[in-house]
């Protein structure tokens, strides 16, 4: 076999390796603070947000799981599973990551898992016990928790007595996970809360998931960070600690946007890539789990998808051409400039001819945007979905 023909084996292996998760939030109707626009496509249904996902995965062949939010998907709890295990008989779709719900209910305004009172702790607890239980049912492995506690006000509440309660509450639901899955603990420094959020940054997450249990993880979403914080560099410690559980990938201009995966910094993305990449070619990896965590207010929102996915194989792919063997060398003899060419040289290397090979090898659309417009998928779910938005006013 030519070096190039082993490149190319080897780029096609990366290729079918990566996989990533999608979110059923991101194709029902969501908005700001200040309003919603309603979409004719929105799914307005659980069966729809399987239609669609499975529509993202035909043209892409990247998204075989869905991330399910347990009181917008499943409002019955464990009961609905039979029903979430058909849909996924009939779509082909698995369920993927779920997601509790500790941000919605009244009791929870000063908190869920942290709030001072031990009765509101144990019904945020209750809620991640039945969320297990549902992933047990679904057979998911990963419970995924973005915790919105915190407090707007200096003073207000107990930092330290928090950190106590949390570490508690996150024990007892640690304890009621099967040995297969695992608990992924997602951090974010502000919003809703604005003095403190109860796990603000990395270092919270991992010491939260260490005293939680062996099978608790750390999950990055590339929206929780303070500005130009280095994301890449979160994702070394993690994978060299080997508590890099998963990612929310989004970007982000300001705050916690949700903007498409590298509409604004694709080198970002390519930096954690390549991070990831590195520390499985040096040291093999465990499972990570990738996700997208955005809902996009403005574009429509299943092209959006497959302009996501489409974006994220790209630049996992241009991370894949990256010769470490060659570039940890350079690295050693302090070669700047050619260590930094090499890198860089892979962000700007065209891959666009290989994953068009790619995708024609494995029978898939070679332009997953072109063939959703032509397939009629979208005037279809608009025409279907329409009369069922609620708030769709006339543009007339
Ligand atoms: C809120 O910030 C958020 O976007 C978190 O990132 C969660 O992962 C997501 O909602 C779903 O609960
Ligand atoms: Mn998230």
């Amino acid at each position: 076999m030519s070096n190039t023909e082993q490149d190319t084996e080897r780029l096609f292996h990366a290729l079918d390796a990566f996989q990533i998760e999608i979110p059923s939030w991101g194709f029902a109707n969501t908005g700001t603070r200040f309003g919603k626009f309603i979409q004719p496509g929105a799914a307005t249904t659980i069966e729809e947000k399987f239609a669609d996902a499975a529509e993202v995965h035909r043209l892409t062949g990247a998204t075989p799981t869905l991330a399910l939010h347990v009181l917008w998907d499943m409002p019955g709890g464990v009961h609905d599973a039979p029903k979430i295990r058909a849909l996924a008989q009939q779509t082909g779709i698995r369920p993927g990551s779920i997601n509790p719900n500790l941000f919605q209910d009244q009791h929870y305004k000063f908190g869920s898992l942290c709030h001072p009172s031990a009765e509101v702790r144990a019904l945020a607890v209750a809620h991640m016990i039945d969320s297990i239980a549902i992933a047990t049912e679904l057979a998911s492995r990963d419970i995924s928790l973005w915790l919105p506690d915190g407090s707007n006000y200096p003073g207000t509440q107990s930092i330290r007595s928090r950190i106590e309660w949390l570490e508690e509450s996150l024990q007892q639901a640690h304890q009621r996970m099967t040995p297969h899955q695992r608990l992924l603990v997602e951090y974010k420094p502000f919003e809703p809360a604005f003095y403190h959020t109860d796990i603000a940054d990395w270092g919270m997450a991992l010491l939260l998931a260490r005293s939680a249990g062996p099978q608790a993880r750390v999950l990055v979403d590339t929206g929780h960070h303070y500005a130009a914080q280095n994301i890449e560099q979160i994702v070394a410690w993690l994978t060299h600690t080997g508590m890099l559980g998963g990612f929310h990938f989004n970007d982000r201009r300001y705050a916690d946007d949700d903007l498409t995966l590298g509409s604004i910094d694709p080198y970002q993305v390519f930096r954690i890539f390549a991070e990831i990449h590195c520390a499985q070619h040096e040291s093999g990896l465990a499972d990570i789990a990738f996700m997208i965590d955005q809902s996009h207010n403005l574009k429509p929102k299943v092209e959006a998808m497959v302009q996501t996915v489409a974006t994220a194989q790209e630049l996992w792919l241009k991370a894949a051409t990256i010769d470490w063997d060659r570039l940890a060398k350079l690295q050693r003899e302090c070669d700047l400039v050619a260590a930094e060419e090499l890198y860089r040289g892979a962000f700007w290397g065209d891959v666009k001819p290989t994953l068009a090979a790619w995708r024609e090898a494995r029978g898939l659309p070679i332009d997953p945007l072109h063939a959703l417009r032509q397939s009629g998928y979208i005037q279809r779910i608009e025409a279907e979905r329409a009369d069922k938005q609620t708030g769709l006013g006339s543009y007339a």
